[in-house]
């Protein structure tokens, strides 16, 4: 596909189910008219996908809290890229010839960012969700009754928010230095989170 001609925004929040990110992304999805692209749906997507290759490996990734290397999740946003450019939706903003990505949980590592950078798109916006592990561990066990998910519990939640700390941080850092990070506060509501992330990224957005 037409790497100029196309928007990203990466959707970044704390370690795990807690910041709402997939919650926020559904809002502006129906009216920004994005295509969402979660890298762990498409991880757990890849993993229960038979003959895959990479299976056992995203799975043991995951449930360790850990991130899968950048190769495996480089190639699969990359596949879904040009699919929406094949099947595109029918909104406004596509109907412009220009792809408009939110990409969500993703770049959570350095090498990441960097290979994206470099072999898809430069400049990506980054909406960053901030609140406190107690909010996080809050929603994220709320949804862990529902969500059948293997790391919705407290122990991989634990490891997640190691790898979150150490190696994700570093990306929203690296991002702010740019200029190209905007945050906001993940606390309150999901209608007032909403509201502000819309504030935000019309200044950002064109
Ligand atoms: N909720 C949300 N917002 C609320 C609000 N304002 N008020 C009250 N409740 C709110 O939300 C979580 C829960 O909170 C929901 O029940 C919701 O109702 C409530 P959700 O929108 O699901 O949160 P989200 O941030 O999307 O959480 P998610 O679990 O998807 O985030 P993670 O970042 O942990 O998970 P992800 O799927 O991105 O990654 C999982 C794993 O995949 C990683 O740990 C890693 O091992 C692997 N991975 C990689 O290796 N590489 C990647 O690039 C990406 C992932
Ligand atoms: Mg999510």
């Amino acid at each position: 596909f037409e790497k100029d001609s196309c928007d990203v925004v990466f959707v970044l929040g704390g370690p795990g189910a807690g910041y709402g990110k997939g919650t926020q992304c559904a809002l502006l999805v129906q009216d920004y008219g994005f295509v969402h692209l979660s890298a762990g749906d498409l991880l757990r997507a890849e993993q229960d996908r038979a003959g895959s290759q990479y299976g056992d490996l995203i799975r043991q990734y995951i449930k360790d809290g850990l991130i899968v290397p950048q190769e495996v999740t480089i190639k699969l946003l990359e596949n879904a890229m040009s699919e929406a450019y094949a099947n595109p939706p029918n909104n406004d903003a596509w109907k412009s010839g220009k792809g408009r990505f939110l990409i969500d949980g993703f770049p959570r590592k350095m090498d990441q960012a960097l290979m994206f950078d470099k072999v898809i798109v430069q400049n990506s916006l980054v909406l960053f969700f901030d609140t406190s592990d107690e909010v996080m561990v809050e929603r994220v066990m709320g949804r862990a009754k529902t969500s059948g998910r293997a790391d919705d519990n407290v122990e991989s939640l634990k490891k997640r928010f190691v790898t979150f700390r150490e190696t994700s941080m570093p990306v929203v850092e690296y991002y702010k230095e740019k200029g190209l990070a905007v945050v906001v506060d993940a606390s309150p509501s999901t209608d007032v989170v909403y509201a502000e992330v819309k504030k935000v990224l019309a200044e950002k957005l064109h």
